[in-house]
């Protein structure tokens, strides 16, 4: 058919549509939707279309499949059920094309639909940019969480915020990060849907007019108003039934133009209000552990907050009539305490705007929300100035200081002395009047949890031990997961198929059923199909690090990865100065039998964050010595990957041998990383931290490689508060191993370039590198011998694919559904 048949044949079949054929999920209707697409909405013909083109119609005749299953669900939750609504401001989704059309089960249609058309589905998916609207492990976990919801027909709203740009592109030059602005929206988002009649005004700054009690209904005159206007972005579940909504909002200036100011003739000034106005969503906060702190952020928080509560409201409102009934009707989720002012705008809405009596309001509002917590490192807990908060959200300062006022009394009533009030209070007293963002949360909520075994007892034990003990059995534990769908079905197809013919197919939809491999551990018919899988992916990634970093590494190799962001806790330096010591080693010894390795690393670090530059930097320079010395050779490899993404993730992710998870014990809440690695089969050298104990648990411990000291440990030794030097002295190998770095060996043009770093590390060891450094090194030559016996390695790898079924996310959204959101979820 050519050009004109196709235009004609589209236009007659549905007219007012103006060109779609219909929908029967045959090669046939995707094709002549993909053209009808390309053609009447693109704008162009297939003999000019470039691959971009190609992704951008395949986008749009997928996201019409996706959209029926859309409408379907909306009017279902008006029986009886109850939403849940997911406020997160991060979402770090990666690409969805493979994702939706796996879920919907098209991936076979629209790969022979392209063909036909001439077209390589494998070329158009790289043309799809990758949504990075989040930092790392929380965001990752907001995507997967949403796919999960999906696919177990939860009926769930993801809200957010619709950042321009997304987490900045990482570049490196000469070892130095530099940061470039990412453009994910640059040529257009075909997966959204923007809402141009669904916005609402949020308020920021003025003044508060009110009555004399103080618990009654006030109002409030903000002195600026925006605009948060939606776009919905479907989400599609495996198996395509069910599809939930995630909702981002732009900020837009309720006045585009000044017209008084226009009129005066100050062009340029009539537009400064409206580009302070759109500032709030125009960028994601690069930091990642450690709190910004600053207004724009602030107003980030509550814009999102108050747009989706307002929205929220107005949906239960318009269908239940009252908002007594709220509780029952909607769950609203917070990840970690970023939307925590959501809390207040929920007090302020039902008090001051529908007006319903204070303790009434309270307990709508407490059994409402939950709270996860994603991190006890105290530079990442979100506190506010009091100061700050007054100026942007008078009203909603208020609100907080009678809460307060009443926690406190409670607190107090219970036998609560000087020193605990301060320790429990909303308002952290010592460090110049800041609203503790994280108490609050605690407080508004019926449910808080964290996101391992390990970190929700500490949690309990360490972060929020007075409140606990005032308002007690409100903390669980829900350990995180990973949706397999992306990371083990789509990331490695191989490996997927070879799973399939072994066991049946009945672990795609219950990944418990993985453990049917486990049967197959000592088979070397399937130790070598396993291997040739795992040998497959990494001469795939062997392209991709000489593409893009020219370094050369023999797919035959045990890749050693570790792939997250940079951050002391999570301790890179250990890992280098490890690769530093055996460097050393293989040149003192250059005859025996070492086993080849390569080491790669990749993560962004924080811009600001001096230290983690850095060691990326460090990494960079010792990569350059050993990667260039004769007398190495293939026998270790340093290679660091610039701007690791989701996609890129799933390019390394099938290809690992070897998981690096070796954060400083208790630091890191859980780790999502090492649940996709283990799942494809890497095998794990990690601490006594986060899910790393329960994978550990699951796999056994003689299938991973555990070290260093556990989270009581380095509690007591941070408690002793030694001076680090005596352990790094006492440890020869690690002192020559400093010596030589900070010495300038592997900065010769710069002698000087690591003497703070190893200076800091030696005076002040708050990540215990040198306690745990002995250890470390100890383990990875467990690794090397384990290597150098395939049997045992590939058995290992095995079991860790077969045990790792319980870190589904699916797994963890039945937990939040069962016990905290008590909505009814599907069983496997
Ligand atoms: C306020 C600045 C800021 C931004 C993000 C502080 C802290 C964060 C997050 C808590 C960082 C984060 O992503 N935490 C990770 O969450 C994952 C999902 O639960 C866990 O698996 C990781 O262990 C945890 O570091």
């Amino acid at each position: 058919m050519d050009l004109h048949d196709l235009a004609w044949k589209a236009k007659h079949e549905q007219p007012e549509g103006g060109s779609l054929p219909p929908l029967d999920g045959s090669v046939e209707a995707m094709r002549l939707r993909i053209l009808g697409k390309l053609i009447y909405q693109v704008g162009r013909e297939p003999r000019t279309a470039s691959p971009r083109d190609w992704f951008v119609a395949t986008a749009y005749a997928v996201r019409d499949t996706a959209t029926s299953s859309w409408f379907t669900e909306r009017g279902a939750p008006a029986a009886g059920g109850k939403r849940v609504y997911y406020l997160s401001l991060e979402f770090l989704i990666g690409r969805v094309l493979m994702d939706t059309i796996g879920n919907l089960g098209l991936t076979g249609q629209v790969r022979e639909a392209l063909l036909q058309c001439g077209v390589d589905l494998d070329d158009i998916v790289v043309e799809e940019p990758d949504a990075a609207l989040g930092n790392g492990g929380l965001g990752r976990l907001a995507a997967c969480f949403m796919e999960s919801m999906s696919t177990l027909k939860i009926p769930a709203y993801g809200y957010g915020i619709r950042y321009e740009h997304g987490l900045f592109r990482q570049v490196i030059e000469k070892g130095l990060q530099r940061e470039l602005p990412e453009t994910w929206l640059a040529h257009g988002n075909p997966w959204e849907f923007a809402r141009a009649d669904t916005f609402y005004p949020v308020g920021f700054g003025g003044t508060v007019v009110g009555e004399p009690d103080p618990t009654g209904p006030h109002g409030w005159v903000p002195d600026e108003t925006i605009h948060a206007f939606a776009y919905d972005t479907p989400v599609v579940g495996a198996g395509g039934q069910h599809t939930n909504t995630l909702r981002l909002w732009a900020a837009r200036a309720a006045e585009p133009l000044q017209l008084d100011t226009f009129n005066r003739g100050d062009h340029v000034g009539a537009l400064r209000e409206r580009v302070k106005t759109e500032a709030i969503s125009r960028v994601l906060y690069p930091g990642d552990e450690s709190s910004a702190g600053q207004e724009l952020r602030l107003r980030q928080e509550y814009f999102f907050a108050s747009a989706s509560l307002q929205d929220l409201l107005g949906r239960h409102l318009a269908e239940f009539g009252s908002l007594e009934t709220l509780p029952d009707k909607a769950a609203i989720q917070l990840n970690d305490t970023h939307p925590a002012i959501a809390i207040i705008e929920m007090m302020r809405l039902l008090v001051d705007v529908h007006r319903i009596a204070w303790d009434r309001a309270w307990t709508i509002t407490n059994e409402t929300f939950s709270y996860t917590n994603h991190t006890l490192l105290p530079e990442a807990l979100e506190t506010w100035p009091v100061a700050l908060m007054e100026r942007l959200l008078p009203r909603h300062m208020q609100l907080i200081f009678l809460i307060n006022m009443r926690h406190m009394q409670a607190a107090r009533d219970k036998g609560a002395d000087h020193r605990v009030l301060a320790e429990l209070s909303l308002v952290d007293e010592l460090h110049g009047r800041r609203v503790r963002m994280g108490h609050l949360s605690f407080l508004g909520c019926h449910a808080i949890n964290g996101v391992s075994a390990l970190h929700s007892d500490l949690v309990r034990s360490r972060l929020f031990k007075g409140m606990d003990q005032i308002y007690p059995g409100r903390i669980s534990n829900k350990t995180n997961g990973i949706t397999f769908r992306r990371w083990l079905h789509r990331a490695n197809p191989g490996l997927t198929r070879l799973l399939v013919e072994t066991l049946g197919d009945g672990f795609l939809a219950d990944p418990v059923q993985l453990e049917k491999l486990a049967a197959y551990a000592d088979k070397p018919a399937l130790q070598a199909a396993f291997a040739a899988e795992r040998l497959a992916c990494k001469q795939r990634l062997a392209v991709i690090i000489k593409d893009r970093t020219g370094v050369v590494v023999d797919p035959a190799s045990l890749l050693d990865v570790q792939v997250k962001r940079i951050h002391e806790y999570k301790r890179q330096l250990l890992n280098i100065v490890q690769a530093v010591a055996h460097y050393r080693a293989i040149l003192a010894d250059p005859g025996r039998q070492w086993v080849p390795r390569v080491k790669l690393f990749a993560g962004k670090a924080a811009p600001g964050y001096v230290r983690a530059k850095e060691i990326i930097r460090l990494v960079h320079d010792v990569a350059q010595m050993v990667n260039n010395d004769p007398v190495v050779g293939d026998r270790l490899k340093i290679v660091y990957m610039p701007n690791y993404n989701v996609s890129l993730a799933e390019q390394i992710v099938p290809a690992a041998d070897l998981s690096e998870q070796i954060s400083t014990a208790g630091m890191e809440a859980s780790g999502t990383g090492n649940m996709k690695l283990a799942l494809n089969g890497a095998l794990t050298i990690g601490t006594l931290d986060g899910a790393n104990i329960e994978i550990r648990d699951f796999v056994g411990p003689e299938n991973i490689f555990i070290f260093g000291l556990t989270a009581s440990e380095v509690a007591a030794q941070s408690a002793l508060g030694l001076d680090s030097h005596h352990a790094v002295r006492a440890n020869p190998v690690l002192s020559q191993v400093f010596e030589m770095i900070a010495s300038g060996a592997f900065s010769p043009d710069e002698p000087h370039r690591y003497r703070n770093l190893i200076d800091g590390t030696q005076s002040y060891d708050r990540f215990m590198l040198a306690a745990d450094f002995d250890s470390y090194v100890a383990a990875q030559a467990r690794v090397d011998a384990a290597w150098l016996d395939p049997q045992l390695w590939w058995r290992m790898a095995m079991l860790n694919t077969a045990r790792l079924g319980w870190f589904s996310s699916d797994r963890s959204i039945r937990e939040y559904a069962e016990s905290i959101w008590r909505v009814p979820v599907l069983q496997p």
